[in-house]
């Protein structure tokens, strides 16, 4: 009769050293669920790599020589470089420029060898809005040469759209983009610049 209950006690503490384990291992799970969940809706809304050998150039500084005209202090500038998206439609977070063509500036910080520059953008009156995007680039940020013109963009109204600038492979410092509207004027919601890896 004392073995039994002994045998019973021992065999109840196992139980609750098993259900602690697999209270652990539950919270171990609950928590690894967690963080990839929240890290990769975070990162799934920058666009996927162009490809192998390019990396996500970090950029130090981007001024304009317009400043957003429409809630510039909620989305200024720096949104356009924050890893996150706005949603479609008016108004989410758009960084906005009414009616006007800014001149917008990127300083990578260092030279940079960019194979291809992605904006995030959404057209609001027609679906050709962003008529065009010129891309200059400078070594020392003063004096910029134009390299090439973009064109023929047509989306959805209403729609935040990632399109793709191919620079093919452009080495500089300072990025100017200067885009042309037809239309509203510019929503802009993230700019990235893919740099080539090696040499
Ligand atoms: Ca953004």
């Amino acid at each position: 009769m004392r073995k039994i209950i002994f045998e019973h006690i021992t065999l109840a503490c196992h139980c609750r050293t098993l259900e602690k384990w697999a209270m652990r291992i539950f919270q171990l799970h609950w928590m690894a669920w967690a963080f990839f969940t929240l890290f990769f809706s975070v990162h799934a809304e920058t666009s996927p790599s162009p490809g192998k050998g390019f990396r996500l150039c970090r950029v130090e500084n981007i001024t304009s020589s317009i400043q957003p005209n429409i809630d510039a202090s909620r989305y200024g500038l720096n949104r356009l470089l924050d890893g996150i998206l706005p949603k479609n439609g008016w108004r989410s977070t758009w960084t906005a420029w009414y009616q006007v063509d800014p001149v917008i500036t990127f300083d990578l910080g260092r030279e940079c060898r960019v194979g291809a520059i992605r904006l995030f953008f959404q057209a609001m009156a027609r679906d050709d809005e962003l008529k065009s995007v010129e891309v200059a680039v400078s070594k020392e940020g003063q004096e910029f040469h134009l390299f090439n013109e973009y064109g023929e963009i047509v989306t959805s109204v209403e729609t935040g759209t990632w399109v793709e600038l191919n620079l093919q492979s452009v080495r500089a410092r300072y990025f100017q983009l200067k885009p042309h509207f037809q239309g509203w004027g510019h929503q802009w919601g993230e700019v990235e610049f893919w740099e080539l890896q090696g040499k």
